[in-house]
């Protein structure tokens, strides 16, 4: 009786873990900190955009944004709302989630930004408005790289 019970369990349990399985994405999640100001609403909508690409999202509340950003050696003139932190290396502001891929498999850059608010980048829609903007990398020798443009031709 109880093991009849309990296989037939087992396999519902098994059939239910093959079903969750997402087949799109990398077996692998990628793990994203983020921080943010409890009231962000773009950066809640940011964190959307990374979870609907298949990242792992550990959020955290911050009190003084400015603080976390200097510990996370983001230079004030790339600043924006949240900063993330993948492998060691920030994510400063609505960075698309095809770049924050690329970050986590580069090593020659210390991070990534959007700096200020553009309409129309990941977690700032506004209505199909869309602002030209750049993606930009800092080099560890403190050099900005232009990694993306959008919107891309
Ligand atoms: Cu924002």
């Amino acid at each position: 009786m109880h093991t009849t019970i309990n296989s037939t369990l087992l396999r519902l349990l098994a059939l239910s873990t093959l079903l969750l399985l997402p087949t799109a994405q990398a077996a692998e999640p990628l793990t994203i900190d983020v921080h943010r100001d409890a009231n962000c609403g773009c950066c809640k909508s940011w964190i959307r955009h990374l979870e609907d690409n298949g990242f792992h999202v550990i959020d955290h509340v911050e009190d003084n944004m400015s603080a976390v950003k200097q510990g996370l050696g983001v230079p004030y003139r790339l600043a924006s709302c949240h900063t993330g932190v993948i492998n060691g290396k920030f994510v400063e502001g609505h960075v698309p989630a095809a770049q924050v891929i690329e970050l986590s498999r580069r090593n020659d850059l210390l991070g990534l930004a959007v700096p200020g608010m553009p309409k129309g980048s990941p977690g700032m829609e506004a209505g199909g408005v869309v602002q030209a903007y750049e993606v930009i990398g800092l080099t560890a020798s403190g050099e900005e790289q232009v990694v993306a443009e959008y919107p891309g031709n």
